[in-house]
């Protein structure tokens, strides 16, 4: 089994281990010389075996968990140390019951569910590796987590003032500055304290990781990270989807490019290149809604944004929590804990500890101990966010029940779409009212949908190409065919190809533009939100057909994105059902009970966008913007005295 504590969490450490061996009954069995199925009293002691397992893996995850909360949230070296002695024991000792596992024929067992929960032990993931390896590996991760956790940058223009940090200083910056300078200057900043300083730890953590799919048979780490997907040709099916939803990014791009050069001018912004990564409004240019208040379809009309009422009406991260809680009750599924509200962290200690502030929720795998930690802000993006830790949160309640191996989401997309399926209903212009969070007299006229959907697309369809090249950028990183020489250049052609966007500055090999984003030095797979962003719309229409809130036969009194879900018990029984398997049946099984589809289907995403999508078509006609994107004028070469020198006036 690989440690999964909570989606933001290093992947692949083995906790799986037991201090009493289960083993003579297990030995048993495996001297069997048999090839066809396990016979009654076989599959008896496989069972036995298998739950002692569970019991003693559980206990150990618990301990994982418990030791990676301790640092995440204080970080000292004395908890890491703590943390890296916890896992590495735990390691060796999984170490030892995986070779029993491998030895045991568990492939011939016939009943579908206890071989599917041993296929799960028989993954170990980076716990394979040799003792010295994997504490190598940890406290690879660790110290590019902690660089990236306490970087800090100087303010513009105050060179001794160099106390900014990304959660929340660098974060609000990005999203309401509009001097380009000063964006220019952040970007710059934030990837010297961040990229520049993990690039030595890189290749090494590559290294190791890839050495751990090869002993756990894989050719790679890409096709092991792949492999969670239960898939054949999982990556192949990602660029299928990329393809039938990019025409609609196409008509987004072109809109904002447009929108950018009003506000910005024709210097900043060229007619017909790639967009400025600086100026969308976030440090990665993964989301563009904060660029909205400028470029809305129809400026004329107030934006639907739930900030102002939320501070007006005193607003704290409590009430947020509170708030997206009720959500999940109101359909008739479970509360939080008490004891959830006595250990999470929801606000930024400001006790002067540095601490992970990249929100995340976490599975104690007792089941009964579940944790956010988020440094939450009071703001309509924060709000949402709270709507997707918390379906974590539900999605490990609803499985808390289930053998330990499926205590796990169908798969890691299905995670991260929960609690985003929530936010698109709590996002909805009545939703909002109905809390008063929205003024009453908010309009819902076509004009007002049509800004409301924009600022949508700029967090949904805006991210899917992000989204896409972190990890397409990293299985070719795992595959060798992107070596250190070529990681910064390779990743700004990725970029530029998908997102079309490009960096402020000319950029270098001595750059590592995309470690200055977390999940890349906290080794989280990524392509997991990509695949959230698509299902999230198929379960919506799924639950909102459910709810009645939605009729494919009329959608222009109940369309897609004006359907909201809240206090439909029938669409949350629904969900909860398919929440409840965890991770015990093929994904498509679990898509199945909502959707009545077995595959990823962009339709529902399309179908959500149609109105913005056919106006911005006739928007980008009417006013000639370039649809796709010609080369950028930002080069990218290997190191920065290559840059200087053709940048210098003597060889103008
Ligand atoms: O990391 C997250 C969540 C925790 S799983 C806050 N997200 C991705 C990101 O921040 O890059 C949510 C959307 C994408
Ligand atoms: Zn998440």
């Amino acid at each position: 089994m690989m440690l999964r504590l909570c989606f933001l969490m290093a992947v692949g450490s083995q906790l799986a281990l037991a201090e009493e061996p289960a083993v003579e009954v297990q030995s048993e069995v495996a001297a069997t010389t048999e090839t066809g199925p396990l016979t009654g009293l076989e599959l008896q002691r496989a069972k036995e075996f298998l739950e002692r397992l569970n019991n003693e893996t559980s206990v150990w995850y618990n301990r994982g968990a418990l030791a990676q909360w301790a640092y995440d949230s204080n970080l000292t070296a004395a908890n890491l140390v703590a943390k890296i002695h916890m896992l590495s024991e735990a390691a060796a000792a999984g170490k030892a019951k995986w070779a029993e596992i491998q030895a045991f024929p568990w492939q011939r067992i016939g009943d579908d569910e206890i071989r599917r929960q041993f296929s799960k032990h028989a993954r170990l993931g980076v716990g394979v590796l040799e003792k010295k390896d994997y504490e190598d590996y940890e406290n690879t991760v660790a110290n590019m987590q902690q660089e990236y956790s306490t970087a800090r940058i100087c303010e513009y223009k105050e060179a001794d003032k160099c106390d900014l940090a990304l959660e929340p200083h660098l974060t609000e910056l990005l999203m309401s500055s509009r001097d380009p300078e000063e964006l220019k200057h952040v970007w710059i900043e934030w990837r010297k304290a961040t990229g520049e300083k993990v690039k030595p730890l890189y290749p090494k953590y590559v290294d190791l990781i890839n050495r751990a799919a090869r002993l756990n048979n894989y050719t790679d780490n890409a096709a092991s990270w792949l492999d969670d997907y239960e898939t054949d040709n999982f990556a192949g099916q990602i660029e299928n989807l990329w393809q039938q939803m990019r025409p609609l990014y196409l008509e987004l791009h072109a809109y904002v490019r447009n929108q950018l050069r009003e506000k910005y001018g024709d210097q900043i912004v060229s007619r017909d290149g790639p967009l400025p990564a600086h100026l969308l409004g976030n440090m990665w240019a993964q989301t563009w809604e904060h660029i909205a208040d400028f470029s809305t379809p129809y400026p004329g009309k107030k934006l639907p944004d739930a900030t102002e009422n939320m501070v007006k009406q005193g607003y704290d991260a409590n009430r947020i929590f509170h708030l997206a809680d009720s959500f999940f009750t109101s359909l008739n599924l479970s509360a939080v804990s008490e004891s959830f509200w006595t250990n999470s962290i929801l606000e930024k200690p400001n006790d002067g500890r540095e601490l992970v502030c990249h929100a995340s929720a976490w599975d104690f795998y007792d089941g009964k101990d579940f944790r956010i930690k988020q440094c939450t802000r009071v703001n309509s993006e924060d709000l949402s966010t709270a709507h997707h830790e918390m379906g974590h949160i539900q999605y490990y309640m609803q499985y808390k029940d289930q053998p330990f191996p499926f205590r796990e989401g169908a798969n890691p997309g299905f995670h991260e779409a929960i609690g985003d399926v929530m936010a698109l209903s709590v996002s909805t212009l009545q939703h909002l009212k109905k809390i008063n969070l929205l003024d009453q007299d908010t309009q819902e006229d076509p004009e007002a949908m049509l800004n409301y959907l924009y600022i949508i697309a700029l967090q949904k369809v805006a991210f899917l190409p992000f989204g896409y090249a972190v990890d397409k950028w990293r299985w070719n990183v795992f595959r060798g065919s992107i070596t250190p020489d070529k990681y910064n250049c390779d990743w700004w052609k990725l970029v530029h190809e998908l997102q079309g966007v490009e960096p402020p500055v000319d950029r270098s090999e001595e750059d590592f533009d995309v470690a200055s984003k977390y999940h890349v030095i906290a080794s989280v797979e990524y392509i997991r939100y990509f695949v959230s962003t698509v299902i999230q719309f198929q379960f919506h229409k799924s639950l909102c057909q459910v709810a009645g809130q939605y009729d494919p036969a009329d959608i222009a009194h109940k369309p897609l994105h004006q359907c909201d879900i809240y206090q439909s018990k029938e669409a949350g029984n629904l969900l909860g059902s398919m929440l409840k398997l965890g991770s015990s049946k093929p994904w498509p099984d679990a898509m199945e009970v909502i959707t009545g589809q077995r595959e990823m289907d962009a339709a529902g995403l399309l179908e959500y966008f149609n109105p913005l999508y056919e106006w911005l078509k006739v928007k980008n006609k009417e006013t000639g913007a370039h649809v796709g994107w010609t080369s950028t004028s930002k080069r990218c070469v290997q190191t920065r005295s290559q840059l200087q020198l053709v940048d210098s006036p003597s060889t103008a």
